[in-house]
């Protein structure tokens, strides 16, 4: 269909589960993970499926969850019943054992499958491409950046990436994390705060007062502790409400573009939030499907290889058009899909507009002032290239 084939020499793997998809955070939650479902039938209705290798997820073991998360942690989590679920509405002073059963992070019936199914959906993409089977690994159900080591944060439970960057690392000497996702990828960053093999690069509405997690200043590159090898290996690209396509991609190449140069990275790990994109339920931003995919071909074009993590997004019909153009652009295709939303498509009637790229009126009826001066996108520039300079190369 569409004449999309296998690309020559070169291997995308699809990793995900149908089992995932069917759990609920609760009635009006945000965090919608049937908008899998919908990424899945649009990824299938262009025929793409035919130009990957897909693999149906299994479930991550308490050992791997346990290669990041302390044993009293995941001990609780793995018990934990909805019933013990303490309600912060009506009673806000009540403890919330680490941070679980909150309105951010509910516990819900199935909760510890769902999130070994999201840390097994990462964990199988790292080993192909840690095996060299792959070059392009795509693990839309993971993503879940704020997770800490013994603590749930914003919607993530198990920090999926963390695990699948650990697994880079046995072969693979330096590791760039990038992180397009609305908000700011703490739990990674802090994970790998003070070593020199990863480089953890966010870019995020930065707003500490109002806006979550309130982390990942400008000037917030890693503890300057004495003898940190990790310090000035975090970079933070903080912005404000609005932001276009075109300031976007500028930044994104400028910011990529200089980090490859000077930290030559073995393998790239990309966290693709769709709430970076115009009109998410939570986001603030005005991107577009072409936009938010930009960089996704930007960092195909390094030919480096690379896992492709889900992550936020909040209006699920944004979310699956944006991670099926992705995963066209994964496998070359996205000069051949039609932009018009296949008649056949399952939940057809979801894609308003018919469109893969419906345009910013469409997206949000008035689109964001843009509060991103070009000056103060210069100083961030200029900022990222002077800690470059303290990165050995
Ligand atoms: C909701 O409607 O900013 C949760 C969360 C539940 C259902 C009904 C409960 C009503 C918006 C958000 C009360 C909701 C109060 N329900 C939520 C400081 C906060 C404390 C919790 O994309 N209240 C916390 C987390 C962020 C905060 C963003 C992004 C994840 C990711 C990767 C996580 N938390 C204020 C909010 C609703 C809800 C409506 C909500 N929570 C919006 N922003 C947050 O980076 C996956
Ligand atoms: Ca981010
Ligand atoms: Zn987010």
């Amino acid at each position: 269909e569409y004449g999309i084939v296998r690309p020559k020499g070169y291997t995308v793997s699809y990793h995900a589960t149908p089992e995932m998809e069917k759990h609920h955070f609760g009635q009006t939650h945000p965090m919608k993970p049937w908008r899998l479902t919908l990424t899945k039938s649009l990824v299938t209705s262009y025929g793409m499926p035919f130009a990957m290798d897909n693999y149906v997820t299994r479930e991550a073991t308490y050992e791997e969850l346990n290669a990041f998360h302390s044993n009293d942690y995941l001990d609780y989590l793995s018990t934990a019943a909805p019933e013990d679920q303490p309600r912060d509405i009506e009673n806000p002073d009540k403890e919330v054992k680490y941070n679980l059963g909150g309105s951010d992070c509910p516990l819900f019936h199935g909760l510890y499958n769902y999130c070994s199914m999201s840390a097994g959906c990462s964990l199988d993409a790292a080993r192909k491409i840690t095996s060299n089977q792959s070059d392009i690994a795509i693990a839309w159900g993971g993503g879940l950046h704020h997770a800490k080591r013994y603590e749930a944060s914003g919607f993530c439970y198990i920090n999926d990436i963390v695990l699948a960057i650990l697994q880079l690392l046995r072969t693979h000497p330096r590791v760039l994390y990038i992180d397009i996702d609305v908000h700011h990828g703490d739990g990674v960053e802090e994970a790998f705060f003070s070593t020199d093999r990863v480089m953890t690069v966010s870019f995020h509405k930065y707003h500490p007062e109002t806006f979550f997690p309130g982390t990942g200043a400008l000037e917030d590159n890693g503890p300057k502790s004495e003898h940190n090898p990790g310090a000035h290996h975090a970079i933070n690209v903080p912005l404000q409400d609005g932001i276009t396509d075109e300031q976007y991609e500028t930044l994104f190449q400028s910011i990529i573009g200089a980090i490859n140069e000077r930290y030559r990275p073995s393998a790239i790990a990309l966290q693709c939030g769709a709430d970076s994109l115009a009109g998410d339920r939570l986001g603030r931003f005005n991107l577009r499907v072409q936009g938010h995919g930009a960089c996704v071909r930007y960092c195909k074009s390094l030919g480096i290889p690379m896992i492709v993590f889900g992550g936020g997004g909040y209006t699920p019909r944004n979310v699956a058009r944006a991670w099926a153009y992705e995963t066209s652009i994964a496998i070359g295709a996205d000069t051949r899909i039609p932009e018009m939303i296949p008649d056949h498509t399952p939940w057809r009637e979801h894609f308003i507009h018919d469109t893969l790229f419906p345009s910013l009126e469409q997206s949000m009826h008035e689109p964001r002032h843009n509060r991103n001066s070009e000056k103060r996108l210069r100083e961030i520039i200029t900022h990222v290239h002077e800690q470059l300079r303290f990165v050995a190369h």
